[in-house]
């Protein structure tokens, strides 16, 4: 991790927005932006700031046409002020077992919070008031949700689900929302329109970054968001009930709408097209939109943003908003969960965002572990969506290096004997690759390939030995003849 911004602070920054800000500030990582244009140059920016590995979190304030405190803040997840460096250990940071504080802690209500500095219900409700950017030139709306939390409660039970999923602006006081058939907040809504409802919904577009973190993260039905974000931070997330729906959200959120999600069959508007993560517009068409009943804002609200890229630029082999390395860390902890023995690491090939490409590595411990560690990553609750490669690699592969890993693929992985294509798994809209006939008929399908790029296991005693000076021996020679070979001083 990061020597520059200590634990507790790392925590505090987790817990409260303004304070990562602050601290970002503080270790000469934030970039305060004036009088950028929300249409398109604040996208602009953006992109140029993934060219950095680990980009700068950037402030956009005096946003042309809006109120100068109406401010926008980008890459504040996959900044210094959370992300040391670039490797392994960062996945383990990121991992269940590791962190300092796993266990989830439950939110408690209060009666009242900052958010509710400001409430407009009625005529005062007004969407067009906030600054809403056109990200990328093809994207059909202004989208103010990108690093947001769509909450929803489960009518049957105390679940309340909270998912990242895009939100543009339609009117004055409608929203519209894309979420993946299959998402929970779409399994929430569903039980509401099947009784004739409508769904009740809240839409925090500002908050803490361990809250947006857990809504980005995939967690098993009827785990509430919330309480793994208490987890992380070390404090119960303190919640406020919404006064038209009684849907709750974090009282320090920094603006929220409310409203009701009425069923496709009542209404639909065309939502997108979007610039995906994936690097492609793919998603578009008639969705549910929320009718926005109520809006609570902070003072000056700071909305949180992670538009999506391709994951080509430095700046995502993390992920938009560090959603790699996260994923890598919930497909490890899911994989040692399943039972799977000897895993040595689990990382996001760089190009692949952080679904396309798995790679893991294992010390293989019996015939047939391999196939196992393949068939449980494919198939678990975390990486099941939207995934195309897995390759399962020997642990003295670096798996964060995307040259050792084709080098295992071109010289342990028999395409013929040690590949497994497996049709049928969960995807959505946004997979370019999603077949137009199953596009057609909504069967969001798409295949899958596990690569076994391992020395097989009956022969890996005797598989030809690895030509390479040892790292030990290595270094004892470089330092021998430092000063005296001139390249080795370079
Ligand atoms: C920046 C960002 C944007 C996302 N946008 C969407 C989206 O528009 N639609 C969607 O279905 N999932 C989207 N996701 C993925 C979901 O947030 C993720 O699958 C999460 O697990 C959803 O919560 P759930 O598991 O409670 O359904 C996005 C993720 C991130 C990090
Ligand atoms: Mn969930």
């Amino acid at each position: 991790m990061s020597k520059l911004v200590d634990e507790e602070t790392r925590i505090a920054a987790l817990g409260d927005i303004r304070k990562a800000i602050e601290v970002a500030g503080e270790i000469g990582e934030l970039d305060i932006i004036e009088g950028a244009d929300p249409d398109l140059e604040m996208g602009a920016l953006y992109e140029l700031s993934l060219q950095k590995p680990v980009p700068p979190v950037l402030l956009f304030r005096k946003i042309k046409g809006y109120p100068d405190n109406h401010r926008v803040v980008v890459n504040t997840r996959a900044s210094r002020v959370f992300n040391g460096g670039i490797g392994l250990d960062l996945v383990r940071s990121f991992r269940k077992g590791k962190r300092k504080s796993s266990e989830p802690i439950p939110p408690v209500h209060v009666e009242t919070g900052p958010v509710m500095e400001n409430v407009l219900t009625g005529n005062q409700v007004n969407i067009l008031a906030f600054p809403a950017p056109k990200w990328h030139a093809g994207d059909g709306g202004q989208y103010i949700g990108t690093e947001c939390m769509v909450i929803t409660k489960d009518p049957d039970g105390d679940w309340v689900n909270s998912g990242t999923y895009r939100v543009s602006v339609r009117d004055e006081r409608t929203l519209s929302i894309f979420i993946e058939p299959g998402k929970h907040a779409d399994i929430i809504r569903k039980k509401y329109w099947a009784r004739g409802e409508h769904c009740p919904m809240v839409i925090s577009v500002g908050q803490a970054p361990a809250l947006g973190a857990v809504s980005a993260q995939t967690f098993p039905e009827n785990v509430t968001e919330f309480a793994a974000a208490g987890g992380r931070i070390g404090r119960a997330i303190e919640l406020v009930k919404g006064k038209i729906t009684g849907i709750p959200f974090p009282n320090d959120c920094e603006l929220v709408y409310e409203g009701f999600m009425p069923s496709p069959e009542e209404l639909t508007m065309i939502e997108g097209p979007f610039g995906e993560w994936p690097g492609y517009y793919a998603a578009t068409g008639p969705e549910p939109v929320l009718q926005v009943k109520a809006i609570y804002h902070r003072d000056d609200p700071i909305m949180t943003a992670s538009p999506p890229a391709r994951p080509t630029f430095p700046g995502t082999y993390f992920g938009t908003a560090g959603s790699a390395l996260m994923r890598a860390a919930s497909l490890w902890d899911e994989l040692e969960a399943a039972g799977v023995p000897g895993v040595k690491g689990v990382f996001k090939m760089p190009g692949g965002g952080s679904r396309f490409i798995n790679v893991i590595a294992i010390e293989q411990m019996h015939a047939g572990h391999a196939k196992m560690a393949g068939l449980v990553a494919i198939g678990c609750g975390s990486a099941s969506y939207l995934g195309r490669i897995t390759i399962i690699v020997d642990d003295d592969i670096d798996i964060t290096n995307p040259a050792e890993v084709m080098w295992a693929v071109g010289t342990r992985w028999d395409p013929k004997t040690a590949t497994d294509i497996i049709d049928g798994m969960w995807t959505g809209y946004i997979d370019p690759m999603l077949l137009p006939e199953r596009r057609e008929r909504e069967d969001l399908t798409n295949s899958r390939i596990i690569i076994y790029a391992v020395r097989p296991f009956a022969w890996k005693d005797s598989f030809p030995k690895v030509n390479q000076i040892p790292k030990e021996y290595s270094e004892e020679i470089a330092r021998k003849w430092a000063g005296k070979v001139s390249f080795l001083d370079k």
